[in-house]
């Protein structure tokens, strides 16, 4: 029998389709890839074809118009399911389901991918996976009601994507109504929000106002934790339109609350691109060796 081919994204809701796979019983190859490596991946997957496989599943990705070109020209047996704004361009394609809510409430790459998955692997319709796959749609689509969601992203930063993947499959094999964390968990979380408070009430201070486009932006240099600093702010400071964290190792997130105010648009002026309330684009080499010659003025760049 052939096996299935999943290619995701790397955060929680990008990995959550990893454990939904694991739960189907299917014999599955995956890869977990950030936005910027799609066309590398599609390419090296274009060149040896993909005759090895039976299904091929891509969630929570924004594919490229390169990519499509491929896709939408060979007979493959591919499902898309992705909920970024800048992705609806896609559902021209029969193969590719694209959607940013479903009856006015946000969704996500896993629980598009769930629903479609439930209905072939019965065994998925639980009330513990469908808990599961809840708190995965509140964290990646911001609409948290309490600090489970968070809680959960922050187990699985601790326990890295493969361990966490593992541990969770396990766990929703139970037959049981809601998703739990073990007491070590609890334990853990505990001493882990106290630090978390810190961190929240340091970057407060470090946080700058500044007009940008007729928008009232804070900014903060964050390299950790920006969904809960984005919350904390957001829950504070209601005269701020959106927030800008600055991770100047890898990428600018944008995170607004109000319902008039879309950062999507915002980060693609930069070269990024994401979802109405919570976006982000990439802060490259190039900006930062820019810093570098900005602060220090006369240097001269080494290759290593
Ligand atoms: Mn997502």
């Amino acid at each position: 029998m052939k096996k299935d081919l999943l290619i995701s994204h790397v955060d929680l809701d990008g990995i959550s389709p990893n454990i939904l796979m694991n739960l189907t019983g299917r014999c599955y190859e995956y890869r977990n890839i950030e936005i910027s490596e799609v066309d590398k991946t599609f390419d090296e997957y274009f060149e040896k074809g993909f005759d090895e496989y039976e299904n091929i599943y891509v969630c929570d990705l924004t594919l490229t118009k390169h990519v499509y070109e491929y896709l939408s020209t060979h007979e493959l047996n591919i499902h898309v399911f992705d909920h970024h704004e800048s992705h609806l361009f896609a559902n021209e394609y029969p193969f590719v389901q694209v959607k940013v809510d479903i009856n006015g409430i946000k969704t996500c790459g896993t629980e598009l991918f769930y629903l479609y998955l439930k209905d072939i692997y019965k065994e998925l319709n639980t009330s513990i996976i469908k808990d599961y796959v809840e708190l995965v749609r509140e964290l990646d689509t911001y609409t948290m009601i309490d600090d489970r969601a968070l809680n959960l992203n922050n187990i699985k930063d601790t326990y890295g994507n493969k361990e966490f993947i593992k541990l969770i499959t396990k766990r929703l094999k139970k037959d049981k109504k809601e998703f739990e964390f073990t007491a070590f968990e609890k334990r853990f979380l505990k001493v882990k929000n106290k630090e978390l408070t810190r961190y929240l009430e340091k970057k407060e201070k470090e946080m700058k106002l500044y007009e940008i486009n007729n928008n009232t932006v804070a900014v903060i240099f964050a390299e950790s934790n920006k969904s809960e600093l984005g919350n904390y702010i957001a829950k504070k400071y209601l005269d701020i339109d959106f927030v800008i964290l600055i991770d100047a190792s890898s990428r600018i997130s944008y995170r607004a609350f109000k319902d008039d105010v879309s950062v999507s648009k915002f980060a693609e002026k930069y070269n990024g691109g994401g979802h109405q309330k919570a976006s982000g684009s990439p802060f490259t080499d190039e900006d930062r060796d820019k810093i570098v010659k900005e602060y220090f003025k006369d240097i001269k760049k080494l290759e290593n």
